[in-house]
């Protein structure tokens, strides 16, 4: 076994995000579970991070001491942030520092601090200072005395936003507002479901499907967890001292896209998706792919006979290879995202590519062997025949390749 150094970074979990019951065991620490692990995520904070660690380190260790962690979780910045924080861990020994180089994205660096941590209870906070750390020892007494979530709010009393542009404003509003018609079983639920500075019990995550996209953790945290009591905190949303805000225009884009995720999986629509167990979005996009699949067939078609001059039996099966290979290549990279991003590589992709043929040939006899059935046997119309085959089939090639091709134990909607 190798001997780690004590100071060197964390592992990067992978799989898929979810919180495990119990804390992963660590590499270089032998010690307890600590009691509360704070992940502080970081992009490009280089400036910031000595003050923050430094704050929080003199904070906790007056109340908890060593009976916490910080989880620095920076996605590789440019601005080597990770590099300046790791070299602060000798002198903060309960700092533990991760560098992402795969994976990008706010939410999911959270997720990823979370798994890696020990804490009973899991806290979030930025890293750039605009929440105020006074605040954490408000929420870490809420937690301890019960709450499953504790909130730190811009939106009760005690709480603002100093000195953000009526635009922000604005749009921080309009986009609660928004939510709120959307899923109001979770935005619902607290005053400030924007916020990113809370603390949570392990216990109400563990084990949930998480899958944020995009800024907004606690809503994933508020629709997907377990959670019943709630606590919220006030606190200011101070002006950023150093360094700059990543919020984009895409941010607003991935928000919508959260919501909507939400809203399929979560609530009453999710319970009776869950009952239906059926993949609904996977299967939509399935159909939309094998849809842009036949205008590749025929286009194809049209270009091998009328440009090229090739036969028809040839111009048949050479375009409709194309098209299987435009439509696996689009369920590779959009229907089974999800799960060929955990099979990488050249060599899986073609296996996968392989099976798919197979399958959408064997879909191919299949339908001939129903169309004459349907026409030959039982007399049906001969298009109404070909519509049932292809429906069947479709539902076939679908079902075969979600099991085959794409190989998936637990289908994660
Ligand atoms: N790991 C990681 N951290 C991020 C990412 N984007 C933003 N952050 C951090 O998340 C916190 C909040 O981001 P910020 O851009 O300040 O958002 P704002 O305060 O809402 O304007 C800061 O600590 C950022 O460094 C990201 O893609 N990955
Ligand atoms: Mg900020």
């Amino acid at each position: 076994m190798s001997i780690i150094e004590p100071n060197s970074l964390l592992s990067v979990p992978t799989g898929p995000l979810r919180i495990s019951k119990f804390p992963p065991s660590s590499a270089y620490r032998v010690r307890n579970n600590v009691l509360f692990s704070l992940v502080i995520p970081t992009y490009k904070e280089r400036d910031n991070v000595q003050k923050i660690v430094e704050t929080l380190s003199k904070l906790l260790d007056e109340s908890i001491p060593w009976d916490y962690e910080l989880i620095i979780v920076d996605d590789d910045s440019p601005d080597r942030t990770w590099e300046v924080a790791q070299s602060l861990i000798p002198e903060y020994p309960q700092l533990r520092v991760m560098r992402r180089q795969g994976e990008r994205g706010l939410s999911s660096a959270v997720v990823r601090g979370w798994q890696a941590a020990e804490g009973k209870i899991l806290g979030v906070i930025d890293g750039d200072l605009q929440h105020p750390p006074q605040v954490l020892l408000q929420l870490l007494r809420a937690v301890e005395e019960g709450a499953d979530l504790a909130v730190a709010s811009r939106h009760v009393d005690g709480g603002g936003v100093s000195s953000w542009s009526f635009v922000r404003r604005f749009l921080s509003r309009g986009a609660q507002i928004l939510g709120l018609m959307f899923l109001p079983h979770v935005l619902g639920r607290v005053s400030d479901p924007m916020s990113g500075y809370f603390l949570l019990k392990r216990d109400s995550i563990v084990e949930a499907n998480l899958n944020p996209v995009g800024y907004k953790i606690l809503l994933e945290v508020l629709g997907r967890g377990n959670i019943d009591e709630i606590a919220e905190v006030g606190y200011v949303f101070s002006e950023r001292l150093e360094g700059e805000s990543k919020v984009t225009w895409r941010h607003y884009v991935d928000y919508l896209h959260h919501l909507l995720r939400l809203r399929l999986t979560t609530g009453h629509l999710g319970r009776f998706r869950q009952k239906l167990n059926f993949p609904i979005v996977r299967f939509l996009r399935f159909g939309a792919v094998g849809f842009s699949g036949l205008f590749v067939d025929l286009a194809v078609f049209h270009i091998l006979r009328q440009i090229i001059g090739l036969g028809l039996t040839r111009s048949t099966i050479l375009s409709a290879e194309v098209a299987i290979i435009n439509n696996f290549l689009w369920n590779d990279v959009w229907t089974f995202r999800d799960i060929s991003r955990w099979q990488k590589g050249g060599k899986a992709r073609f296996r996968r590519f392989l099976k798919f043929n197979v399958i959408c040939l064997t879909g191919v006899i299949l339908q001939a062997l129903i169309v004459n059935l349907l026409f030959n046997v039982l007399g049906v119309n001969q298009y109404i025949a070909k519509l049932i085959a292809i429906a069947f089939v479709v539902l076939w090639n679908f079902w075969v390749n979600l099991k085959l091709s794409w190989r998936i134990t637990d289908v994660n909607k």
